[in-house]
């Protein structure tokens, strides 16, 4: 079988890593639609040694559509992710959008795959702090169940989209040339610099990334008592998002050896743990790879039922395009479409 595929969000920096996925992986395509904004009406993407047009997203973009990816932003989302459902459409949203929804599944394919049978029409890809972390936290979890985590978060541009990693890369040339850097999309300096993530913060101090960090984690594994506590920081990288995290488990907890074992068994990772050249997950690493590396694991020496671990993961691939991708797998291994 083959399928009608539309992308909202083409030209930008996740659609891209899309249209890569869906070209390289050869996707059972019967048909591409390109979508963007007005501003994008009149510009090409070569697919396959073919020039595909970009239309405007509207709500009738959807026609005889099987499968809807959208990454344009949680407003279009909201804006016209029900005209894809109604014109028959299953859509994998790449927002926040609905990811809180009871209705609507949220799902990384390694950790909670059964959860897309249940879906009505739309499946949220989670944050890809979330997902990040999830891919290290699963293979423990399955095995020893957690109690809580405390996360902190390294995150690189790419979370703010391609213009914010252009802004990057300008910054750095500016500041390196002695100029003030220039400041359009973040609201401080990120090259040679970090800051408190750029999303809002409400009454209980917690910005909102940090908090869906908490709400999605307990979604995704089915455990609403599971404590969760987040620290968000956007770092000056351009594309991968490292996580540090200390685990406690309910029980006892495994030894550094049965967790190495069990990380390194999970699909979608990579176990990199050298103590001896100090080699553990770095972004740069990460960067253009599928699966998430995940090292540096060790005992809590402050508590006897937690370890500590460190995680960097591709923000635009498993954070966001292919864990996407790996949901419409998914759907037509278990013949949902
Ligand atoms: P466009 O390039 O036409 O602005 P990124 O996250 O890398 O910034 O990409 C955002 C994506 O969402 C782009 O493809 C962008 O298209 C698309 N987008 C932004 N605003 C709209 C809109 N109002 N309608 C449709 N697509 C939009
Ligand atoms: C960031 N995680 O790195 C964000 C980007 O909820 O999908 C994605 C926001 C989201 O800034």
């Amino acid at each position: 079988k083959q399928y009608h595929v539309a992308l909202a969000g083409a030209t930008g920096a996740v659609g891209a890593e899309f249209l890569k996925l869906l070209e390289e992986r050869d996707f059972p395509l019967a048909s591409l639609t390109l979508l963007a904004s007005a501003r994008s009406v009149g510009k090409t993407i070569m697919f396959k040694g073919e020039e595909l047009p970009v239309a405007e997203l509207t709500e009738d973009s959807f026609t005889g559509c099987d499968i809807a990816f959208f990454s344009a932003g949680g407003g279009r989302s909201k804006q016209y992710a029900q005209a894809a459902v109604k014109a028959g459409a299953v859509v994998i949203d790449n927002s926040s959008a609905f990811r809180m929804d009871p209705d609507v599944p949220l799902v990384v394919p390694e950790v909670n795959p059964d959860d897309v049978l249940a879906h009505k029409g739309i499946i949220a890809n989670p944050n890809c702090s979330t997902i990040i972390l999830l891919m290290a936290l699963t293979p423990l979890h399955q095995k020893w169940p957690v109690k809580r985590v405390v996360v902190s978060t390294y995150q690189a541009a790419s979370g703010a989209g391609a213009a914010a990693m252009r802004e990057l890369e300008v910054q750095a040339g500016e500041l390196l040339a002695g100029k003030p850097p220039t400041k359009e999309i973040f609201p401080h300096q990120v090259a040679f610099n970090l800051f408190s993530h750029n999303t809002a913060i409400n009454e209980t101090g917690y910005n909102e990334e940090e908090l869906k960090m908490v709400k999605e984690t307990r979604k995704i594994l089915h455990a609403p008592e599971l404590a969760v506590t987040a620290t968000c920081v956007r770092v000056p990288v351009l594309r991968a998002h490292s996580e540090s995290v200390n685990i406690e488990f309910v029980g006892e907890r495994p030894t550094v050896d049965e967790a190495r074992a069990a990380i390194a068994a999970f699909p979608g990772v990579i176990l990199v743990d050298d103590r001896e050249s100090n080699t553990f997950p770095m972004p740069v690493d990460a960067t253009g790879r599928d699966e998430c590396l995940v090292g540096r694991i060790r005992e809590d020496l402050s508590h006897p039922k937690a370890l500590d671990l460190f995680v960097a993961g591709d923000q635009i691939l498993k954070g966001a395009a292919l864990n996407g991708y790996q949901i419409a797998e998914l759907l037509i291994q278990r013949g949902v479409i």
